[in-house]
Formats: C-alpha cells, sequence, structure tokens
C-alpha cells in the first residue's frame, strides 16, 4: 500500500508541458477590451513537499486568515519564505529526469477579487494570463481545477470565463519549485521559485483579436514597406500616418521609412476587429542572409551586445516597466545596440521597449539542460523524444508571444544544452512559423539546424582565424557568418582585451560582433553582506560569485567594464595626429548618418582645457569618412603638453539621452610630456639619532626606510608585486590557459620578504640595496632604491634586475607607502575611472579630481580595482609625486591584503592608513574567469626596469 498520492501531484513530473492552457497567441500590452491586473497582496502558504496539503484551500470560503502574505509579482524565497539558491550548470537536486526529490517546496497562493461593475462576464469570453510562474504551476478559479503548467519564462493563458462571477471570485495557485521542467531550465542564474511576472484577467469580447502575426518589410531598393496582418479574427488595419487602411491578410505598400536600432522608426497602427481595438507599433525592416552575411534592409550589421538576464537585488527576476527602461537607456547611452536575452524570453514588455528605443535582439527560449554536461550529455532532455512536445512548446509560446516585434531579428533555441533531435524539431518549427527570421544555438557547431555560426568566449587568434575563413568546418558553417553570443566575461574587474576583439571584428565582413558576458550583477540586496552572492544562503551546492559578472552593479551603477565597452564600440573614430591639424571621422554606425550628432573640439595644455569650441562634420553616411580640419592652435607650440580633444555628443534631446550627451570622443597629442626636471644638489646628512636627512626627507639609518618628505609622514615604502586577486586572474578551471592568480599565490608573490644589503649614504644620494623574494623559492628581484634631492624635492628612483627562473608575469610592478589622512585627490593622467593595460580604453588624459573613497571600484567580491593610468602627477595627502615615466595611481584605505582576504564589501573596514601604490607596470586583466587570459602584449614580465618619482611636499 502507497500512501504517497502519485496522482495528485503526478504533473510535476510529467515531461508534458502541461494541460489546460490555452494555444500560445501574440502578447499585446494593451487593447480597448477590459483588462484586470491580479498583481497584488496574495496569501501565501508554504509546504516542504508538493503534496504535503490536500486541494481544499483551492475552494472558495477556505478561511486563510492564518496565511501569509506575499507580493505578485515575486519570489517567496526574496519575501522570507525559504532562501535563493545559486548554481552555475550543476543541477542542485540528484539527476534522474523526470524525477524531482520529495523536498520541493511548494507555495499555495490565494487572490480574491471581484470584476469590475462594468465588465459583464457573460458577455464574450474571459482568459487569464500568467506572464511568467517558476516552475509548476496548477490553478483553480471558484474550486474548478483549470490545469497545470511549466515553462517558466512563458505565458500561459486559461479561458476561464465560465467560472467567474461578478464578486467574490477565489485564483488558487499551487506553484512547486522543483518539476520536470527545472531540467530545462538550468541557466546560470539564482534559483528563484514563485509568480515573478504578472497575473491578468482579460476580458475576450465577442469578435475579439485572437492570435495575429504582424508582417512589415522594407525593401531597401525602393524604400517602400509592405505591411501585412494575419489575424484568426478577420479585421482591418489602419495606419493613418500612411494612409492605410487595409483587410487583414490583404498586403499592402507603401513609402515608409524603415526601423532599425539605430533608427528605430515606428508607425502607430490599430488592428481592429468586431469586438476589441488592438494598438500596433509597426516597424518595417528586413532580415536576412545574403552574401554569407547578417543583413537588415539590404545592409550587413555589426552587433554591439550584451546578455541580459532580468536582474533586480530585491525582486529577483520580478521587473517593473521602470527597471526595464532602465536597463534599455543605460545601453543606448553606452553605445550598446544589441541584447541577447540569454538564456530566455524576457518580459514581453521589455521587447516593447527595445522596439521603441532600438535594440537587435536575439529572443531566446527558455531551455538550458548545461548540467548532463557532468554525464557527458547521456539522458539529455534535448535528445529524447518523450521531451519533445516540452520543447516545442517552448519554442511556439516564445515565437508567438514575440513575432511582432522588429526589434526581434534572430531567435535562439535555448543555451548550453548540448544537441539533439529535439533542438532541430525547434529549428524546424520556428522556420517553418517564422520565415522572416533568423536561428541562433550555439551548441550547434556544425550549423545544422541554425542561420548563424556562433560561438562562446574563443579568443581572439580563434576568432581572427574564423573572420579569416580559416577555421574549417562543415560546408553550411563555412558559408554562414559569425557571432560570438558570449565574449568579455564581466566578472569583477574586466573584461580586459574587449578593444582588442573590437578590432578583429571590424576587420573582418564575416564577424558581425557579439554580446558581452553580461549585464547585471545578480547581487541580492542583503542586510550582512551589502550583497549576497552564491553559498550565502547557505546552499549545500553553489558556484559562489560566478553569478556577479554584469557590466552594471546590481543597483545599475555601470562598472568601469561598461565605460570601457562604451568606448571600444563607439559609433564614431576619430584618427589623427594632433600636431598635423585634421582628424578623421568615421561615421561606424550601419544605417544612420551623422545628422543627430554635433561635434566639439577643445585644447589642452597640462590637462587643463583652455579652449574650445565646435567643429563642422559633414553629415557623413554610415561608413563613410571625412578629413576633418581642426582650428588654429589656440595656444602656440612649446607650451608644455598639449593635445586636442574631439567629441560627438547628441545635437538634441532624445528618448534615451539629454543634448550633449558624449556618444564618442578622440585624444590626440599635439607636443609631449617632458620629464620632470630635477637637478640633484645636496647630500644626504647622517645625523647622531639614528636617522639621515636628505633634502626635504628624513630616513632611518639603520634600515634605509623612508619616515617623512617635509611634513608628511610615510610610512613602509617599499618594492610591491601583489595585487589582491581578480576573478579574472583566479580564472576558471576549464579554460586551458594557465591560471596567474593560483601560481601567483604557489609561488608567494603575496608573501615577498625584503632583505636588506646596504645602506649606502654617498655624496649625491642616498642608495638602499635590497633583494625581494618569496620563501621556499630562488628566484628574486634584486631592487635598489636611489634617494636624492633638489633642496625641496626628493627624487626615488627605483632600479629592479630579476634573478633567477621567473616562470611568471608579476602581477604590479612600483612601490606601496601608507599616508596618514588623505582624502581628496588630484591628478594629471588617465581618467576619470579605473583602467589595466587591456582595459584602458576610456581613459581620458586630463585633470581629475576624486577622494580616496570614490576611487575604489566596489566589486562584489573585493580584488584588485581602481588604478588610473598614465599618470603625470598625483596630490593626495599633503604631498606631490611627478612620475618619470607616467606611472599607474592607486590609493585605498585598506591593505591589499585585507583586499584580499575580503569576501563581501562588508569585510572591508576603512582603517587610518590610505595605501598608495605608484606603479611602473600592471599585468592585464583577461576574461579567463570565464574566457581567455591576457594576451601576450598585456603581460607585465619580469625583467630589468628603473622608474622614478619626484615628490615634494605641498601641505
Ligand atoms: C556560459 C553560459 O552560457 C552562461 O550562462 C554563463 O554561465 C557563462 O558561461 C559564465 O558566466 S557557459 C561557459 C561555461 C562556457
Amino acid at each position: 500500500m502507497s500512501f504517497r498520492s502519485a496522482t495528485a501531484v503526478g504533473y510535476v513530473e510529467d515531461v508534458s508541458p502541461g494541460s489546460g492552457a490555452l494555444p500560445p497567441r501574440a502578447w499585446y500590452p494593451t487593447s480597448d477590451a477590459a483588462s484586470l491586473s491580479l498583481n497584488g497582496s496574495w496569501r501565501f502558504r508554504l509546504s516542504p513537499t508538493a503534496d504535503a496539503e490536500d486541494d481544499t484551500f483551492a475552494a472558495p470560503g477556505y478561511d486563510a486568515g492564518g496565511w501569509a502574505e506575499v507580493s505578485v509579482p515575486g519570489h517567496w524565497v526574496l519575501q522570507g519564505h525559504g532562501a535563493p539558491i545559486y548554481t552555475n550548470h550543476l543541477y542542485p537536486f540528484p539527476v534522474d529526469p523526470p524525477r524531482v526529490p520529495t523536498e520541493n517546496p511548494t507555495g499555495d497562493h490565494l487572490r480574491f477579487f471581484d470584476l469590475p461593475a462594468d465588465w459583464d462576464p457573460a458577455d464574450g469570453g474571459t482568459v487569464l494570463r500568467f506572464d511568467g510562474v517558476e516552475s509548476c504551476a496548477r490553478v483553480w478559479l471558484n474550486g474548478t481545477g483549470i490545469g497545470e503548467f511549466k515553462g517558466s519564462r512563458l505565458p500561459h493563458e486559461f479561458a476561464v470565463g465560465h467560472l467567474l462571477r461578478p464578486a467574490g471570485n477565489v485564483l488558487a495557485v499551487r506553484v512547486h519549485q522543483w518539476s520536470a521542467g527545472s531540467y530545462l531550465e538550468d541557466q546560470d542564474q539564482w534559483w528563484l521559485p514563485g509568480i515573478f511576472r504578472d497575473v491578468t484577467l482579460l476580458h475576450r469580447p465577442a469578435g475579439g483579436v485572437r492570435d495575429f502575426f504582424v508582417h512589415a518589410s522594407y525593401d531597401h531598393v525602393g524604400g517602400a514597406g509592405t505591411l501585412r496582418v494575419d489575424s484568426e479574427v478577420p479585421g482591418r488595419v489602419t495606419v493613418p500616418e500612411l494612409g492605410v487602411d487595409v483587410a487583414t491578410g490583404e498586403p499592402v505598400t507603401v513609402p515608409v521609412e524603415a526601423w532599425t536600432a539605430e533608427t528605430p522608426r515606428l508607425y502607430d497602427g490599430v488592428l481592429a476587429t468586431e469586438g476589441e481595438r488592438v494598438p500596433l507599433r509597426i516597424g518595417f525592416r528586413t532580415v536576412g542572409l545574403a552574401d554569407g552575411l547578417i543583413k537588415v534592409n539590404g545592409r550587413p550589421v555589426l552587433f554591439k551586445g550584451v546578455n541580459r538576464h532580468e536582474w533586480h537585488p530585491r525582486t529577483g527576476r520580478a521587473l517593473d516597466l521602470e527597471t526595464m527602461r532602465a536597463d534599455v537607456l543605460l545601453m543606448k547611452r553606452h553605445n550598446i545596440n544589441a541584447v541577447r536575452t540569454s538564456h530566455y524570453p524576457p518580459h514581453p514588455a521589455f521587447l516593447d521597449l527595445c522596439d521603441e528605443y532600438g535594440l537587435w535582439v536575439i529572443d531566446e527560449c527558455d531551455l538550458e539542460t548545461h548540467g548532463f554536461t557532468e554525464q557527458a550529455w547521456r539522458d539529455n532532455p534535448v535528445d529524447d523524444d518523450r521531451w519533445t512536445p516540452a520543447l516545442l512548446d517552448r519554442a511556439a509560446r516564445t515565437v508567438e508571444r514575440d513575432k511582432n516585434h522588429p526589434s526581434v531579428v534572430i531567435w535562439s533555441l535555448g543555451n548550453e544544452a548540448g544537441t539533439g533531435r529535439g533542438l532541430t524539431a525547434m529549428a524546424e518549427w520556428i522556420h517553418g512559423r517564422d520565415a522572416s527570421r533568423l536561428v541562433h544555438y550555439e551548441g550547434d557547431i556544425d550549423c545544422r539546424d541554425t542561420d548563424v555560426y556562433s560561438r562562446m568566449y574563443a579568443d581572439h587568434g580563434e576568432v581572427e582565424r574564423i573572420g579569416r575563413k580559416l577555421d574549417g568546418g562543415t560546408r553550411r558553417r563555412r558559408q554562414l557568418p559569425f557571432i560570438l553570443c558570449e565574449y568579455g566575461h564581466a566578472m569583477g574587474n574586466g573584461p580586459g582585451g574587449l578593444a582588442d576583439y573590437q578590432r578583429i571584428f571590424e576587420s573582418y565582413d564575416r564577424l558581425q560582433g557579439g554580446f558581452v558576458w553580461e549585464w547585471i550583477d545578480h547581487g541580492v540586496e542583503d542586510e550582512r553582506y551589502g550583497y549576497a552572492y552564491g553559498g550565502d544562503f547557505g546552499e549545500e551546492l553553489h558556484d559562489g560569485n560566478f553569478v556577479c559578472d554584469g557590466l552594471v552593479f546590481p543597483d545599475r551603477e555601470p562598472s568601469p567594464g561598461l565605460v570601457e565597452y562604451k568606448k571600444v564600440i563607439e559609433p564614431v573614430r576619430f584618427e589623427g595626429d594632433g600636431a598635423g591639424g585634421t582628424v578623421r571621422v568615421t561615421n561606424r554606425y550601419d544605417f544612420a548618418d551623422l545628422s543627430a550628432l554635433d561635434f566639439e573640439w577643445s585644447y589642452q595644455v597640462g590637462g587643463e582645457s583652455v579652449a574650445s569650441g565646435s567643429l563642422a562634420v559633414p553629415a557623413l553616411a554610415a561608413g563613410e569618412s571625412a578629413e576633418v580640419k581642426l582650428p588654429e592652435r589656440p595656444v602656440a607650440a612649446g607650451s608644455g603638453e598639449t593635445r586636442w580633444t574631439v567629441r560627438a555628443v547628441l545635437a538634441a534631446d532624445t528618448g534615451w539621452g539629454p543634448r550633449g550627451h558624449v556618444v564618442a570622443w578622440g585624444q590626440f597629442p599635439v607636443s609631449g610630456r617632458q620629464s620632470p626636471s630635477f637637478v640633484a644638489s645636496a647630500g644626504p646628512v647622517v645625523s647622531g639619532d639614528g636617522s639621515i636627512s636628505l633634502g626635504p626627507a628624513v630616513f632611518d639609518a639603520r634600515s634605509g626606510a623612508l619616515r617623512s618628505i617635509g611634513s608628511v609622514a610615510v610610512t613602509g615604502l617599499r618594492l610591491d608585486v601583489w595585487r589582491a586577486t581578480t576573478d579574472n586572474d583566479d580564472g576558471a578551471a576549464w579554460r586551458s590557459d594557465i591560471r596567474y592568480g593560483a601560481l601567483w599565490r604557489k609561488f608567494g608573490l603575496h608573501r615577498m620578504r625584503h632583505r636588506l644589503d646596504a645602506v649606502e649614504p654617498s655624496a649625491g644620494a642616498l642608495t638602499v640595496r635590497t633583494r625581494v623574494a618569496p620563501a621556499a623559492w630562488e628566484f628574486g628581484l634584486g631592487t635598489v632604491y636611489r634617494w636624492s634631492t633638489d633642496g625641496s624635492r626628493l627624487r626615488l628612483t627605483v632600479s629592479v634586475t630579476p634573478d633567477g627562473d621567473w616562470t611568471v608575469p608579476l602581477p604590479r610592478l612600483g612601490v606601496r607607502f601608507g599616508l596618514a589622512a588623505a582624502d581628496r585627490v588630484r591628478w594629471f593622467g588617465g581618467g576619470p575611472g579605473e583602467a589595466y593595460p587591456d582595459t584602458r580604453a576610456a581613459s581620458a588624459v586630463g585633470r581629475w579630481q576624486s577622494t580616496v573613497d570614490e576611487m575604489q571600484t566596489p566589486y562584489l567580491r573585493p580584488q584588485e580595482n581602481g588604478a588610473r593610468a598614465d599618470v603625470r602627477w598625483a596630490e593626495l595627502g599633503g604631498l606631490r609625486v611627478e612620475g618619470d615615466p607616467e606611472f599607474w595611481f592607486t590609493a585605498r584605505r585598506w591593505t591589499t591584503e585585507e583586499l584580499d582576504a575580503a569576501a563581501h564589501r562588508s569585510d572591508l573596514t576603512p582603517g587610518d592608513t590610505v595605501w598608495v601604490n605608484l606603479d611602473h607596470g600592471q599585468h592585464g586583466i583577461g576574461s579567463q574567469s570565464c574566457g581567455p587570459g591576457v594576451l601576450p602584449q598585456y603581460r607585465l614580465h619580469a625583467k630589468p626596469a628603473e622608474f622614478s618619482f619626484v615628490f615634494s611636499d605641498i601641505g
């Protein structure tokens, strides 16, 4: 005898997509038919298993007075019931498809509602729509079961008109965290059960609109658009601006302006059936493959994209419209032109925003079975016919919902699901249903089912080979264009190497760009840590901060990676040599001319702008260049370091950015920097009290340690090679590249010893000879500090001579010291933000000021950050430092060791000392937390080096 009521919850482990739901159809945000949002506060009861409670709660009259409340849309685990779990690709339950654990958190939800007075349930029908529920739901209205469904990020509609009452309706929804569907939803993100998208009741008047398909193509030769709206329920289509008034199903061709992501021209129309009027926003464009390239309206496009997961640090994947708009505006302001909706269809309103503001979209099905990689893909659902109906259901719900968006140009079958017949079936279905778009799936290495060759994290060399068509592959693949659907892993500090990728993309037609991984850090707002990540909720299995790999922080503050990306992909290129008096301006848009932009110049002397004006640039068409004359130099040559800065800015307010918003810029030196002049005068004076004085400085006579410069106390100045390893330094285990973070620790670069060999006062200088080396190893750095003075200033020259067998590059090479009170910082050099050798495109030379606190980049897992590049001089804490040559400048209120040990922002407590690093070199950043490591040209090899700083007390 079995006590487990297998039948009652059998649907949970059933591979089918569900039962009772209506066929999928187009989603539209508004119509003149009545609708009632059921969002809000719902009654909620959490049970530990799928069958712990019977279904009596669904019956009218059930007393849920003792239940908790949750907000819908929302995830119960983010509302105090249970906890989120983060795994990258491992299933957090035994892999035994389609079975799920007995421990299956199950949330019963109740919503009571009345119909508005003017809503007569007897007139026409009513549909109940769920836009997203994770992962499996069973639904009752007024005690009658209406069905159950899986497919978390997909809409499901049920006909409920016959069950509705004018008042006192009871909607009951039982949501199971785990179901057979969970096997198809193994995306790298938090597992977050709940009703996390809108729940809406839609009146369906007699003769109301059902499904419809807007076909709006553009003939780039003739400049005409052809519109045909196929509608299940016949009606008329009007577009007043175009004088269009046609029957559904009837094509009409009219002159139009095309829709592109750069020029998102939409025409307002109406689909009117007998019973309903649905507003349409129509964008005319034609997507296709021609000459082996993805072309829109006859022109190839270059994707400058990001992968976007839905995320909000408090509400998880339940996003409101303003949060979605914030993402779109931020993307547009950072020159991003494309989004891959990794790895599921987003909230449908997001696509309306993409249509409106202009973003190319790869719309991806809600499908990933990545965890099967652990068993060499054995039993992978996508290669098992029993699962194919569920896969086809997912494809249909995606395509039918989103087919009317001009922004959607490519359908993606899913992510990281291996290969199999189910995927082929999806591709065939999509191709048959919508021939007007392309099909993508990265796992299809031979492109049997797809129209684009796509890869993730391929290194620069391989991408270049693909660009040159030297990559081989099947005959079909060789004829297809290439995109990197993921690259530039933005975890922590980085990604490095973006500019190098962009140069390659721009050099070969076949390469049509890529999508940085990923848009936002999925940090969970948390009292303990500021932001929590994997493991912070006591998960048995987790992948730590691998979920924090975005270009924006959880609060949507841009990280330096986004600022870098904006510069790397800017749509206007300025080239020239400042001395020549001209600048070459290239329009790198794919469609738009430059008429939306104004151009400005400014002229800097010593980093300070002394004159500025506007620059006349012709309204170049996409792809065109022109040589533009700069004005007469405002200041005669020979007046120190001078440079031009030119900018392209928005000429007028747009929907996404204000007039004056900087879109692109370039800098061109006219006359270069001269080394700081310095003539050594006085020599060191050894006094009886155990100190040595040299100009403004005092040293310890025994150790040679610097104590002060004038009134400024200096502690611990010595050579430093260590940095708190970044996520990219630490690297991902599955990459074959050498992981330097681990090697650096193995070789003890974080615990270098400093042996004092000599303190040598001489006529012109104080020389301190040392050897810097780690315990246990034979390699080291002979390090000589040579101090001199010109009477008022102090100069330090550091000479470094490696000895022994150095097999790893250095994390950094420079000096570190502590200062007492320092807050405000001024510098002349690269800024305003952080930069490293392979993340320095956005670093502009100028005079900057900030504070020590503001110079920190608050990566969720603390790590090396905050360096400013090319610094000529910097001032802080009463000290001025001039570099010879320029240096990397970093200042922080904790030591590198404290930074290295911290796991969360909350672990860092400012001390009294500000630690300053002046670096001659920094190792690059790379993208090895998932992608390739640091390119050879950005590695900091141990080799003989000499660099100087001139210090003065400006207190
Ligand atoms: C790739 C996944 O597609 C993506 O979802 C994410 O996990 C990313 O990596 C890393 O953050 S898969 C990778 C292991 C090749």
